[in-house]
């Protein structure tokens, strides 16, 4: 049985065993973020939580193959948008940095200033995410053209980012840069039919989003988001490609949001007939039926790690709402400078 703990290094399957392991474990961070989200989700719907609460059913076998594929430690960077929970915990980030900040607690990574997910720490190689649509394009350029001038090699930074948010200028720009740049970047597209209730066809004109690297002189790749191997098969690709000199990647992952943009949304302008057509199936079950068909894990074994994970979820959950909310009378609450954010010496006076 498989069950994240932490990324200590990218899994390659260059055997049976190995693909098993790599796939084993993605499923554990798909069905980690799966069941953390439906707690968040609850925990809105009760009004214990303030502001948005946005998923990412459906995206997690896509978000996860890249998160985990990276490497934290040999200073690879994580940027991950709203849907990316799979993926930032399987980059490295804390299942308690990410309840803590739903739930506003003082002693998460935006010290209970942020609702839920503009949350990072840039020095460990997560940048708080922007919410402006493209912007951290160009942040991760920046962190990479950093590491460049600082002589480290090696370093790969994966960026994703939504069907609508390729429509920016600042993904234009930002790509565009990457290029002549040939900066190590892997840009995951995660094309899910709908930008709010904008459709893909009033989205892009071109046949694939793919079809756009050509464009800016890269490598691109359009897979089925929902199946688990070809996104670690793509993003395995994609990240030793980015390693080695080749420039930015950019990969496209079909898939459909099985959700409504946030919480606050019921997603009825969504035909549901789109769950049977090709990318609307919901690939953690999809994930869980490849392992029991390969006899990867048995069904004893699945459920014993369905309750563990439910275990982890509720205790991190418990010990966010026992922490204190930030005090308005002890401390600062003008925005933190980035140097002190990036250092994690934040003064809190
Ligand atoms: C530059 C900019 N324009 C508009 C918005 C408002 N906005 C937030 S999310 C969103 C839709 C994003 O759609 P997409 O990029 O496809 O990602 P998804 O929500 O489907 O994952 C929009 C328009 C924004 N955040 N930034």
């Amino acid at each position: 049985m498989s069950h994240p703990t932490s990324n200590v290094a990218p899994l390659s399957a260059d055997s049976p065993a190995s693909q098993r392991e790599r796939f084993v474990s993605a499923f554990g961070w798909m069905l980690l973020a799966r069941t953390f989200e439906d707690k968040i989700a609850a925990l809105y719907r009760a009004g214990k939580i303030v502001g948005g609460v946005y998923l990412g059913r459906g995206q997690e076998a896509f978000s996860a193959a890249l998160g985990m594929q990276l490497n934290q430690a040999q200073g690879d960077i994580f940027s991950g948008l709203i849907r990316d929970q799979a993926g930032r915990m399987a980059f490295g980030e804390l299942l308690i940095d990410s309840a803590r900040t739903y739930l506003g607690s003082v002693e998460g990574p935006m010290r209970g200033r942020d609702g839920n997910i503009h949350r990072g720490r840039p020095r460990q190689g997560m940048p708080a995410m922007i919410s402006h649509l493209g912007a951290m394009v160009s942040v991760v350029n920046g962190m990479l053209i950093a590491k460049r001038f600082r002589g480290e090699r090696d370093v790969v930074g994966g960026a994703t980012i939504g069907d609508g948010g390729t429509s920016t200028g600042a993904f234009h720009e930002g790509l565009n840069q990457a290029a002549i740049e040939k900066l190590p970047l892997v840009i995951a597209v995660a094309d899910n039919q709908f930008a709010y209730s904008t459709p893909t066809s009033q989205q892009y004109a071109c046949a694939d989003l793919a079809d756009r690297a050509i464009g800016y002189g890269i490598r691109g790749y359009s897979i089925d988001g929902t199946d688990l191997e070809t996104c670690l098969e793509t993003f395995s690709e994609a990240i030793a490609r980015a390693r080695s000199g080749e420039g930015p990647q950019l990969v496209v992952g079909k898939l459909l949001r099985l959700a409504g943009h946030g919480e606050h949304d019921d997603a009825r302008y969504i035909p549901a007939d789109m769950r049977e057509k090709p990318y609307g199936a919901d690939c953690v079950p999809m994930a869980q039926h490849r392992i029991l068909e390969e006899n990867w894990m048995s069904e004893d074994e699945i459920e014993e790690q369905v309750r563990i994970t439910q275990d982890r979820v509720e205790e991190a959950v418990a010990k966010a709402q026992s922490e204190p909310d930030p005090n308005p009378f002890r401390e600062s609450w003008h925005a933190l400078a980035t140097k002190h954010l990036a250092e994690g010496t934040i003064a809190m006076d």
